[in-house]
């Protein structure tokens, strides 16, 4: 591993297919994740969950839960703060409702926690909550998102609308947008042809490996520690700061490896209750999530139903574009405004059309959250709308790569911003969109080797395409230190998590340029409040493009102090000192970063700052061609290509990586995963026998291909790309399930069981 790294790592850092520093501990099984440590006299925590989709605790009598040996209390909402806060904690806190409690005297959904009990063991904890009596009060439920809005629907979060901030607490609705640009309904009836459709997408999760969990205890300074898997370490931070009414500096929350985030780390799960039960005992103490924990009670994706209208005029030009969007955020409306804004935004901004029209509104039920999930609402809406722009190809005859060039989004061209979601017009740092469009088409007419197959086999070609703009104006903050030891090597200290997304090579890759040295010489440190400092977290794609801006800040203000240095000592201008090969020179003059170190006399540190603004807008194009078995609905991925414009690639081997996992992970989510919640409320699969991950053998090798596009914007020309290559897949998939069969579905999962009894009726004898 060092070595590789060190043969490597010659040269500008930046741009190269560097590998991840930890690469080797993580094969072997020594990286260290957030229970790889050695506590004393640790207390472990269980949650007592409800069986009600939505009830009111009259009581909970905890005398035979005490009395069990080994435990040490039992924590219920009498004991807990009751300020209400949002488990998404984003930095505008407009963006999400304060609608959760650390443990409530109402649960809204099945699984939701009621009580703690905390014990010397795990096993006796679980004794704990099974001897707990509730008494609960059950109240009328509503798990089906259409009904929530209708008069007389059972009301979710009554009475708290100020508090809460929910869009209309009478209606279940958390958060709606309703705009339109010219007039939809005029252009639809004047177009040469029109397409509508129905789409709806499932309830998938994030499935990291590592579960929810985290480990809290008060130090010799009365500091509480919260050691836990989380993307967001400074945002939660704040969160038990103000729940708990303590001092920031009387809170640290730090992590080490994260075992998968994609979003669902965002959220606030474990972290309050490990507070309260640390604050309450005074004993350091565990939670960690099982399997079914994290699928009854964590976040999913938002399912929704998009309803598309669109209709173009000969020429194949869109004339008009209308979504209709119903998102289901069930009992807690963790991230619902803000998906709800993506899912109604970037789908239809992507595309140039002159009447634009968008409805949507996401809706309170009684069932597991939704939260923030990779892609952000986008693969919902992209699903309906790629179709929608297929079918009207389609009709009209022209080749969808040629319908899609002929309509989208251009620098310069006029978007839909979703009322109410605070975005304006989108600036672009690069823009690749049409070049990635282009290497697609030509990856997917190259001849390939075709598998024989016989004629119950059906193929086809299908291609999407999608933007997002992942970093909003003013919510994603970071910021940098990095310092020069006396060695000639430096430290660097960010805010931001790694959670396999790369950014301990990335952040290494972008000092190391601009200090003119090698990765292997920069020490980095991340992930911990106390370090100081202020990041919002790793989401949003933000690793590279935000907290990326902060290191390189950081990096030029120490190069210009160590030029300025230089050029002090030898009487010339700092601007005729170059900076390269772990020294400052100035014609034959040279100082190496150690004699530089050793004669200043004083610690040579510099720091910078980040502010999400402008933002990041990526594009991604995806490609399948498919074979589909008529008989029995089995679908065969022959070939998979995308495209991405990740401006200048900052880690061509990296960047592959997060493009391939994207298409993984959406393959998932359009081929197999489903969570399923019967009427009760109750989700029926919640483990992995019954929830099927891709494998290594189901996924199909993606073919990667990169704009040549260097953002304006981003650190070293880099932007966001981590998020964007899981949104178009689905909707890829679609379209090539179609060219091959001649139906259209619109519900994912793709799974042979729901795809066979329209295949029956085409093609059945
Ligand atoms: S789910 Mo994303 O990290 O905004």
């Amino acid at each position: 591993g060092r070595t590789h790294i060190e043969e490597v790592a010659a040269g500008e850092a930046f741009g190269r297919s560097l590998p991840a520093p930890a690469g080797p501990e993580l094969v072997q099984g020594q990286a260290r994740y957030t229970f790889d440590t050695a506590i004393d006299g640790l207390l472990y925590i269980k949650l007592l969950r409800s069986p009600h989709a939505h009830a009111r605790i009259i009581g909970i009598d905890r005398a035979a839960a005490l009395a069990v040996p080994g435990v040490h209390a039992v924590l219920t909402h009498e004991d807990a703060p009751a300020v209400p806060f949002s488990t998404a904690r984003h930095e505008q806190a407009w963006m999400d409702p304060a609608d959760t409690r650390v443990l409530d005297d109402v649960v809204r959904f099945v699984g939701q926690k009621v009580a703690a009990v905390v014990a010397d063991s795990e096993a006796a904890a679980e004794e704990g909550c099974r001897r707990l009596v509730v008494d609960y009060a059950i109240l009328p439920a509503i798990v089906d998102p259409a009904a929530a809005t209708a008069f007389g629907a059972p009301i979710i979060h009554a009475g708290r609308s100020t508090e809460h901030r929910i869009a209309d607490v009478n209606r279940n609705i958390v958060a709606e947008t309703h705009g339109e640009f010219g007039d939809v309904a005029a252009a639809l009836g004047s177009a040469a042809v029109t397409y509508e459709g129905t789409f709806t997408t499932q309830r998938v999760q994030h499935a990291a490996l590592e579960t929810h969990g985290g480990l809290a205890w008060l130090d010799g300074e009365g500091v509480l520690n919260v050691r836990s898997s989380t993307q967001v370490p400074f945002l939660t931070r704040r969160a038990l700061a103000e729940i708990f009414a303590l001092a920031p500096d009387k809170v640290r929350v730090f992590c080490e490896r994260v075992g998968g985030g994609f979003g669902g780390k965002q959220e606030m799960f474990v972290e309050d209750i490990l507070a309260l039960a640390a604050l309450k005992t005074g004993r350091p103490v565990k939670l960690e999530f099982t399997r079914e924990e994290q699928f009854i009670a964590t976040s999913t994706r938002h399912p929704m139903r998009v309803t598309v209208k669109a209709g173009a005029d000969r020429d194949g030009k869109l004339t008009a574009l209308q979504l209709d969007v119903l998102s289901n955020t069930g009992a807690y409306g963790n991230h619902a405004g803000p998906v709800l804004f993506h899912a109604c935004g970037e789908s239809i901004s992507v595309y140039n059309c002159p009447n634009k029209k968008v409805d949507g509104i996401a809706v309170y039920t009684n069932t597991v959250p939704a939260g923030a999930y990779r892609g952000y609402g986008l693969p919902q809406t992209t699903f309906a709308v790629e179709a929608a722009i297929d079918e009207l190809a389609l009709q009209l005859g022209i080749d969808p790569f040629e319908m899609r060039r002929r309509n989208i989004v251009r620098p310069g061209d006029p978007m839909l911003a979703p009322p109410g979601s605070g975005h304006s017009d989108v600036l672009y740092g690069s823009y690749g969109l049409d070049q990635c469009l282009d290497l697609v088409e030509r990856a997917m007419a190259e001849a390939t080797p075709t598998p024989e197959l016989s004629d119950e086999w059906l193929t086809g070609d299908g291609i999407a395409l999608t933007m997002i703009d992942t970093v909003p104006p003013d919510g994603h903050i970071a910021d940098a230190t990095i310092s020069l030891h006396h060695d000639g090597a430096f430290t660097l200290t960010v805010g931001t998590a790694e959670f396999g997304n790369g950014t301990s090579t990335v952040h290494r890759q972008i000092a190391a340029t601009v200090l003119g040295t090698t990765v292997d010489r920069i020490a980095l440190k991340q992930s911990d409040t106390a370090h100081g400092g202020h990041d919002t977290g790793a989401y949003g794609s933000t690793g590279t493009f935000v907290a990326g801006r902060a290191t390189q800040a950081a990096a030029e203000a120490l190069a210009a102090e160590l030029k300025g240095l230089a050029a002090q000592r030898w009487s010339v201008a700092p601007a005729d000192c170059v900076i390269a090969d772990d020294a400052i020179s100035c014609g034959a003059r040279r100082l190496s970063f150690k004699e530089l170190a050793t004669v200043s006399g004083t610690p040579l540190a510099a720091s910078g700052h980040s502010q999400g603004t402008p933002r990041s807008v990526a594009f991604n194009v995806q490609g399948f061609r498919v074979a589909v078995n008529k008989h029995t609905g089995v679908i065969e991925i022959l070939r998979s290509v995308q495209a991405a414009d990740a401006g200048r690639v900052a880690n061509p081997m990296q960047c592959r990586g997060q493009i391939e996992g994207g298409v993984a992970q959406a393959l998932g989510a359009a081929l197999y995963e489903e969570i399923v919640i019967d009427d009760t409320g109750r989700v029926v699969n919640p483990r992995f026998r019954d929830y099927h991950l891709p494998s290594y053998a189901d996924v199909p090798r993606t073919q990667v291909l990169f704009a040549a596009t260097n953002d304006a914007i981003g650190p070293l020309g880099a932007k966001s790309m981590s998020e964007s290559p899981y949104n178009p897949v689905a909707a890829a998939l679609g379209n090539a399930l179609r060219a091959a069969t001649g139906i259209r579905f619109t519900s994912v999962p793709f799974k042979p069981d729901r795809l066979f009894p329209r295949l029956q009726e085409m093609f059945g004898d």
